[in-house]
């Protein structure tokens, strides 16, 4: 790491010690208190929901819709025009291992454009279109480092590539800015402005999640990207946003989850680790002004973040979690990784289940439609995770790595 980057890293990891302090935060189970979940299968009419045709229909929508109201906001769906060019290729990447290709996704609405840059390595070695990974990158541009001069295990792009899997990134501060005064600028003020007047409306994640999906259209038309066996995955802040894009947005064959915590896979009423007041008060810009109400008051909330997952179903999800990363409650984002696979299970009637109690780090699970693994150690995104996520898409696939 850099000089630069280490001290990003760690204003990250201390500043919301010293705006909030993680230390008064509640690590201890036996002060989680008694808290009740709402029901995925009664709907707002109190209608009973089991098959599939009422969770399409019914269910679902009903459940994405308030997840928009009362959490991430309003996902804006006006796009007048949405073209792609490829501004760099370079056929002979990582010593001939791979494809580059940055392609700017421009994006216009009432005709003011934004631009995204997709950074995208592709495997040379495949004769048929290949699986991809995007990562929604909040970190550091270095990172993602399209040259490779830098190579972080945050991606580790020459392993995705050796595994026979496409690498897709962009960075969030081309949608929207991870700054409190800033993440308007971008698509909020330019494409959506109508957005920051609603207390429902879209912010900092609903727009990384949006930009996400920017990425998909792209893999729609790419010839080398196999879209239908696209993985969307983001660490912490990102994963918030990675399981947001893949509630809201069918295409994605994979949602990943990696430590996402309050506000991605941990269930709010736990409130263990970080909590949905403190969350709010720390970083404002990310959810929509709605989840306010909420702040010391989860038990109001129409829904739990186990429904953002079951809003996946019949899609595969992951969510991982690491053993020091308490802040991110590891046990909550598992409880509701059990609870959300049920619609996978009870609905869909799909094989396999996780076994009652979390597994110790080292014994992922990964079953035909989910998987979990908690990794020994601190909150980060690591090759270990990456390696795990691909043994799940491998299985996942029934595609064989390098084929
Ligand atoms: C923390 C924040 C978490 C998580 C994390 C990260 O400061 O409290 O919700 O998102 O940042 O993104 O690494």
């Amino acid at each position: 790491m850099t000089h630069k980057s280490l001290l990003y890293f760690f204003l990250l990891s201390i500043l919301p010690c010293l705006v909030f302090g993680q230390k008064d935060a509640n690590k201890d189970e036996s002060k989680v208190p008694e808290y009740s979940i709402p029901d995925i299968f009664v709907n707002l009419k109190g209608q009973e929901i089991n098959s599939i045709q009422d969770w399409v229909h019914k269910r679902r929508p009903e459940i994405v819709n308030l997840f928009e109201d009362n959490v991430y906001g309003n996902m804006p769906k006006a796009i007048d025009a949405i073209n792609f060019t490829t501004v760099n290729e370079d056929k002979m990447a990582m010593n001939g291992m791979a494809t580059l290709k940055e392609v700017d996704i421009e994006v216009t609405n009432r005709s003011k454009k934004i631009t995204i840059r997709l950074i995208l390595f592709i495997p040379n070695r495949k004769n048929q279109p290949a699986p991809v990974f995007l990562l929604i990158n909040h970190r550091d541009p270095e990172n993602i480092d399209p040259t490779r001069k830098t190579k972080m295990g945050f991606w580790p792009a020459e392993e995705i590539i050796q595994r026979g899997y496409a690498a897709a990134t962009f960075h969030v501060k081309d949608v929207s800015d991870d700054d409190k005064v800033t993440f308007t600028e971008d698509i909020l003020n330019t494409l959506y402005p109508e957005e920051l007047e609603k207390e429902n409306g879209m912010r900092g994640l609903g727009a990384w999640a949006w930009g996400a999906m920017r990425a998909m259209d792209y893999f729609e038309t790419a010839p080398e990207i196999d879209s239908k066996k696209a993985a969307v995955i983001g660490h912490s802040r990102g994963g918030k946003a990675s399981l947001w894009t893949g509630a809201s947005d069918p295409r994605w064959a994979i949602t990943i989850s990696n430590e996402s915590g309050c506000g991605g896979a941990a269930l709010s009423r736990r409130k263990f680790g970080e909590t949905v007041k403190v969350i709010n008060t720390v970083f404002p810009y990310w959810f929509t002004d709605n989840f306010n109400k909420y702040n010391d008051n989860e038990a109001l909330l129409p829904i739990d973040q186990h429904m953002l997952i079951a809003s996946i179903a019949p899609r595969a999800v992951y969510v991982a979690s690491a053993s020091e990363d308490l802040w991110a409650d590891p046990k909550g984002e598992y409880t509701s990784l059990q609870l959300g696979t049920r619609v996978h299970r009870e609905i869909y009637n799909m094989e396999g289940n996780f076994p009652k109690v979390i597994n110790a780090p080292g014994n992922p699970v990964h079953l035909p439609y989910a998987g979990h693994h908690i990794r020994e150690g601190k909150h980060n995104l690591t090759p270990y995770d990456w390696n795990l996520f691909m043994d799940f898409a491998d299985k996942h696939y029934g595609y064989k790595s390098g084929q």
